[in-house]
């Protein structure tokens, strides 16, 4: 008790208030070499990372010059209390108008790795991100002891997570969110295909051969497309029904670049200077990503995974690891080999695309490879020899390990499916509206302003504990399911039907499926992908933060096409909303 009582003294003492302050416009950038009309935060993709301690109050300003209403979400972070700053247009708040202001204020209650970004429409895709990282208390334990006892070492580790950096992840279009929107709709077909894969910001569009395409296509790739080759982008073709069901589409209405038509362009790579001196780097390696999921590996160098999404977990040596979009990965590298440039390989993991991203981990300055570095993957994401360790999960348990309860109050079962359209989408009984940045009520100001209950909302009471089983169908790919306010624990997943009539019934059928003793706490988790029969999800979460959130897959394409559903946590304590958020922007 007393010991608690000093930890609370010790954030009292050192939490501070932090401003920063954003300029969001609307201008010509070419962050791979393609010029094109893109989101610039402070001029700049991707935006300044924000670093700040853990205890600090955030006053955290956007100002939108950009011609169209935005607002801003702060991924992870849990909005404990301040509901009103979760950046959700028509829940948290109204959206910020052209020429407008908005201030959110929110408590970095919890360390780690986050980021910033749009989440009005899918501008999230035209370059609006930027990374938070957020430096533990002291006394916050770490779990650098797993890695090692020698006190110089542990210096070095010390040091480096300190000073962690930002690596964001993206893919990028040479169109805007909106013309591929329309496209998409124009089109009636989904589209998970892009131009370029970006690194901070950097990259290239890089046209392989056709040659070089079908030799890359991995044989479940052929057989998906029943001996299709790849587009000319190195697609999935989007004429086949798999992937994209029966529904009526028109191809000719599609624009260049949805599928077919490569565009090669040449930007800057981005290069990561170190210093051998150092022994150690950290790196927060974070996904903003609109559509794939990507395979991460630095070449001769294997990395320490140390945290994900923000949360320490017991650190586990691999070679390369999956990352879906909203996830992050807080990595360690030990800098031991001869000095020189080595890349740093981003590809593609699913069955989308096959696409490469290059930057490169710089030693002393050096700028030109002597030889090039040794993979440890190859072009289509597999290993290249038996050697190659990926990151296995189940290895990396949260540190501590936090039990969730042993059984739930509310269970809700939330299908993911097309509806009527192969480019709409449901997360639970029907489509999320079209995702929105217009000017309705937010339901956190008023709980029933879309009637007493709608297809797309669960109400929830405050302390439940409520699970949420996510169930995939037929052949489905990965979704990254991301929640807001606070992470769950992700207590089971499975391939196949999900036939159970309730959550404790599946645990005692198949309880090698489940894990309710240290199970990943996430904010951002992939359904597993399905090869005919579906797969299904369990996440599982305390209510402790009341106010409007959403729950909703992290490809912008599957957001924009309705895979949401709004939770309306602790309905029977409902938060007050303070004037400054309900009649204004917050100043
Ligand atoms: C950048 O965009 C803003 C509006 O978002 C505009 O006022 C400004 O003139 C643009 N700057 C350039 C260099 O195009
Ligand atoms: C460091 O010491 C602790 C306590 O003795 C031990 O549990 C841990 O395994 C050691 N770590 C390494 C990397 O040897
Ligand atoms: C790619 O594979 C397809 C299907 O087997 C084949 O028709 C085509 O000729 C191949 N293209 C090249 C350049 O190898
Ligand atoms: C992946 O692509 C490489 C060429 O980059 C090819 O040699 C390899 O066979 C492919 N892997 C699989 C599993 O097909
Ligand atoms: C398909 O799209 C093209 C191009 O927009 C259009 O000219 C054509 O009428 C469309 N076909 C159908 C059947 O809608
Ligand atoms: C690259 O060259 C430097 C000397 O210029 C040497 O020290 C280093 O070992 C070389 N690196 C590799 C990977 O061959
Ligand atoms: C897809 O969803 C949008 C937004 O709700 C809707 O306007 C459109 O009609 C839907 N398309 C089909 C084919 O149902
Ligand atoms: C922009 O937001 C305002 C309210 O903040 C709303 O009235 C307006 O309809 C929105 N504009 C668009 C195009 O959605
Ligand atoms: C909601 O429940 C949590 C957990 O029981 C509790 O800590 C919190 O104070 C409650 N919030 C309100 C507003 O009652
Ligand atoms: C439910 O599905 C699993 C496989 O997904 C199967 O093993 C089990 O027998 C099924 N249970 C029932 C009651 O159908
Ligand atoms: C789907 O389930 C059916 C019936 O149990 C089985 O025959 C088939 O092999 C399964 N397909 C896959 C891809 O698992
Ligand atoms: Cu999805």
């Amino acid at each position: 008790m007393l010991a608690l009582l000093f930890v609370g003294l010790a954030v009292l003492a050192q939490a501070k208030d932090v401003l920063f302050e954003i300029t969001l416009t609307w201008n010509t950038s070419s962050p791979d070499g393609y010029a094109r009309e893109a989101i610039l935060v402070n001029d700049l993709i991707p935006g300044p990372p924000l670093y700040v301690d853990q205890g600090d109050q955030i006053y955290f300003v956007v100002w939108n010059l950009m011609p169209f209403n935005t607002t801003i979400h702060f991924h992870g972070i849990e909005q404990v209390n301040t509901p009103w700053s979760d950046g959700v247009p028509g829940l948290a708040q109204r959206p910020i108008q052209p020429g407008a202001g908005f201030l959110y204020e929110w408590n970095a209650n919890e360390y780690g790795s986050y980021f910033y970004h749009c989440h009005a429409q899918g501008q999230v895709d035209d370059g609006c991100y930027g990374a938070i990282h957020v430096r533990a208390l002291e006394e916050v334990a770490r779990p650098f002891s797993l890695i090692t006892n020698d006190s110089q070492e542990m210096a070095s580790i010390t040091k480096a997570e300190k000073r962690s950096s930002p690596i964001i992840l993206s893919d990028w279009t040479h169109l805007t969110s909106t013309q591929r929107w329309k496209a998409e709709v124009a089109a009636g077909r989904d589209s998970p295909c892009t131009n370029s894969i970006l690194i901070n910001g950097k990259g290239s569009a890089v046209c392989l051969s056709q040659a070089e395409i079908n030799s890359s296509m991995t044989p479940r790739m052929w057989t998906v497309t029943g001996g299709v080759p790849y587009t000319d982008m190195a697609c999935l073709p989007p004429q086949l029904a798999v992937g994209q069901g029966n529904f009526p589409h028109n191809l000719s209405a599609a624009p260049q670049g949805l599928w077919f038509g490569c565009q090669a362009s040449t930007g800057f790579a981005e290069v990561l200077n170190v210093d051998a001196k150092t022994q150690y780097v950290s790196y927060d390696v974070i996904s903003a990503a609109s559509t794939s999921t990507f395979i991460f590996s630095i070449d001769e160098h294997p990395v320490w995974v140390y945290a994900v999404d923000g949360r320490y977990v017991t650190p586990t040596l691999a070679d390369a690891f999956t990352i879906s979009n909203g996830q992050r990965f807080s990595i360690l590298v030990k800098l031991d080999k001869p000095a020189a440039l080595y890349n740093i390989r981003t590809v593609v993991s699913g069955l989308n695309q096959i696409m490469e991203a290059t930057s490169y981990l710089s030693y002393a300055g050096r700028l030109k490879p002597n030889s090039s570095s040794q993979p440890y993957i190859t072009l289509n994401g597999t290993a290249l020899t038996s050697e190659t360790v990926f990151w296995e999960e189940t290895a990396a348990i949260p540190f501590p390990p936090v039990a969730p309860s042993l059984t739930s109050d509310e269970t809700y079962i939330l299908p993911i499916a097309r509806y009527k359209a192969s480019y709409n989408w449901t997360l639970g009984i029907t489509q999320y509206p079209t995702f929105q940045a217009g000017g309705d009520e937010p339901l956190l100001f008023n709980l029933n302003a879309q009637g007493s209950s709608s297809p797309w909302e669960i109400r929830t009471q405050n302390g439940s504990w409520v699970d949420l089983v996510i169930v995939t169908e037929g052949v489905a790919s990965p979704h990254p399911i991301h929640k807001h306010s606070n992470k769950y624990f992700v207590i089971g997943k499975g391939t196949g039907l999900w036939n159970y009539s309730s959550v404790a019934d599946a645990i005692s059928a198949q309880p090698s499926s489940f894990n309710l003793v240290n199970p990943p706490m996430r904010d951002t988790y992939s359904t597993p992908a399905a090869a005919g029969n579906g797969s299904w999800l369990v996440l599982r979460y305390q209510v402790v933060n009341p106010g409007a959130f959403l729950l909703h897959c992290h490809i912008q394409s599957h957001l924009d096409g309705g895979m949401a559903i709004d939770l309306l946590d602790g309905i029977n304590k409902w938060p007050a909303v303070p004037a400054s958020y309900l009649h204004s922007n917050g100043f």
